[in-house]
């Protein structure tokens, strides 16, 4: 067994193994420099045994490759890698590390390739405050399951996390608490570009979200003037959602978000924002179609594509715009008449599989529960054409799982939430020849890693750890 997550599309063993030469690994990276420089110093990290090398070693661009698609032969002979683009190289040195065990690598033979081009994670750290190291830590775990974007949930009702140099107030004034009572914090604009290069260099793109025009109440807190009511507001510290909205017509909220959202957008690498638009229980749904299609000629107008949940299926986005299934409750109309539209796609993150937030048993003492409980299997056994009904699979680019923070306080719950469910998700998202025997075979093999690293984990009983 090589135990390879997320499963290659097509994987071979060859019989036999062979030790991994110092001077092979030091050949790879050479080759790899010219076109995939990123992928070159990952595969530095894969130690060899000795100096001396007698396999003959290529890496090399194939543009018939489809993306992100990558080939790897590693017998006695050789060690040979061929990658569509970049993105291909560094998921092939990936596989690669995980293949090889103390040192020795089994013979093995594998073609691959992504089924959808979006593959995230989403972060909450507005309920509760990340910082830089534990957000570097889950890039590089969502790197290593071939994960391509981190989505960080910057904006909530507890917290605004990120400096926007023209709305200084923001973080003075709205990121010093959370929900358990802690000073809280937020990301510079220096932490946010820090972030990003650390990201790009895993292959991994930061896909940033501000909410609107609901979960706004630390947006309120700190500029009073946006509000519907001019209220002098308190630090939130509840968990209820859907209470707070900005004054939807006024021009100081329209002045902000041109603010806000045009520094967002100057300061993002990537080609896309997430600008909410979820659970904003106070409007009428008119008042609500009319606040997110203004809300997405703002993002066009900053030259981004536009992410936006659920709800805001059905509201004229601007081309290009991708919707963010989550509530399987919600009414499927609007996005039934929304993947009516070829112009928009779809990123699954079905609650009641993705939302890691959850509890993984139903006796766990943490965690949501309103999707019910989402043990390993729960997260594995799903295919996103199945849950978003009326969306044809061709309009579905992108699975996402999700971790709010609601009831994560520290960073050992934080990827205890993730593992072992993310590799699950994974396997959904990179599109893995579904196999639940060989997954969690694989997964056992994986906690043994997570805890040679410390990294916390759910002992799921559902796995033979
Ligand atoms: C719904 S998912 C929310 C979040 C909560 C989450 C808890 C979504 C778009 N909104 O505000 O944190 O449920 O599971």
């Amino acid at each position: 067994m090589l135990n390879i997550l997320p499963a290659p599309q097509e994987l071979r063993l060859l019989g036999g193994e062979s030790h991994i030469a110092g001077g092979a690994v030091l050949m790879l990276s050479q080759q790899l420099r010219s076109w995939a420089p990123r992928a070159a110093i990952a595969v530095e990290d894969l130690t060899g045994i000795d100096s001396t090398q007698d396999v003959v070693v290529t890496a090399e661009l194939d543009d018939a490759l489809p993306p992100e698609g990558y080939t790897l032969l590693v017998d006695a002979d050789r060690l040979r890698l061929r990658a569509a683009d970049e993105a291909g190289a560094y998921w092939a040195v990936q596989v690669l590390h995980q293949a090889c065990a103390k040192g020795k690598v089994q013979h093995f033979e594998c073609s691959d390739s992504p089924v959808h081009p979006v593959r995230g994670v989403m972060l909450d750290i507005a309920r509760h405050f990340y910082g830089v190291p534990d957000i570097e830590r889950v890039i590089d775990i969502a790197s290593s399951y071939r994960f391509n974007q981190l989505h960080l949930h910057l904006s909530d009702d507890q917290g605004w996390r990120l400096e926007i140099e023209e709305r200084p107030l923001l973080t003075q004034r709205a990121s010093s608490s959370d929900m358990s009572g802690g000073s809280g914090g937020y990301l510079s604009i220096a932490d946010y570009a820090h972030l990003q290069d650390y990201a790009i260099a895993r292959h991994v793109v930061i896909l940033p979200e501000l909410d609107f025009p609901g979960h706004t109440h630390a947006a309120l807190m700190a500029y009073p003037e946006i509000s519907p009511d001019d209220k002098v507001r308190e630090p939130y510290l509840g968990g209820e959602v859907g209470f707070s909205a900005v004054d939807l017509h006024s021009d100081a909220s329209w002045n902000f978000i041109e603010d806000v959202v045009g520094s967002l957008a100057r300061r993002t690498l990537g080609p896309r924002i997430h600008l909410g638009g979820d659970e904003a229980l106070t409007l009428t749904r008119d008042e609500y179609v009319v606040f997110v299609e203004r809300l997405g000629r703002v993002a066009a107008s900053h030259g981004k594509e536009l992410v936006m949940w659920q709800e805001a299926a059905g509201a004229d986005l601007p081309p290009g715009s991708l919707v963010q299934f989550w509530d399987p409750r919600l009414d499927e109309k609007h996005l039934s008449s929304a993947a009516e539209d070829p112009d928009v796609k779809f990123i699954a993150s079905p609650g009641n599989h993705t939302y890691l937030d959850h509890r993984h048993t139903p006796g766990d003492p943490y965690g949501q529960t309103w999707a019910g409980s989402i043990d390993v299997r729960q997260a594995y056994e799903w295919l996103p054409a199945d849950v978003l009904p009326g969306v044809p699979a061709s309009s579905i680019i992108g699975v996402e799982a999700c971790l709010w923070t609601e009831y994560v306080t520290t960073f050992d719950r934080l990827t205890a939430q993730l593992l072992p469910r993310l590799p699950a998700i994974a396997e959904v998202a990179w599109g893995s020849p579904p196999d639940w025997d060989r997954f969690s075979i694989a997964l056992a093999a994986h906690g043994k890693t997570w805890e040679a690293q410390g990294l916390a984990f759910h002992r799921s009983t559902q796995i033979d750890w």
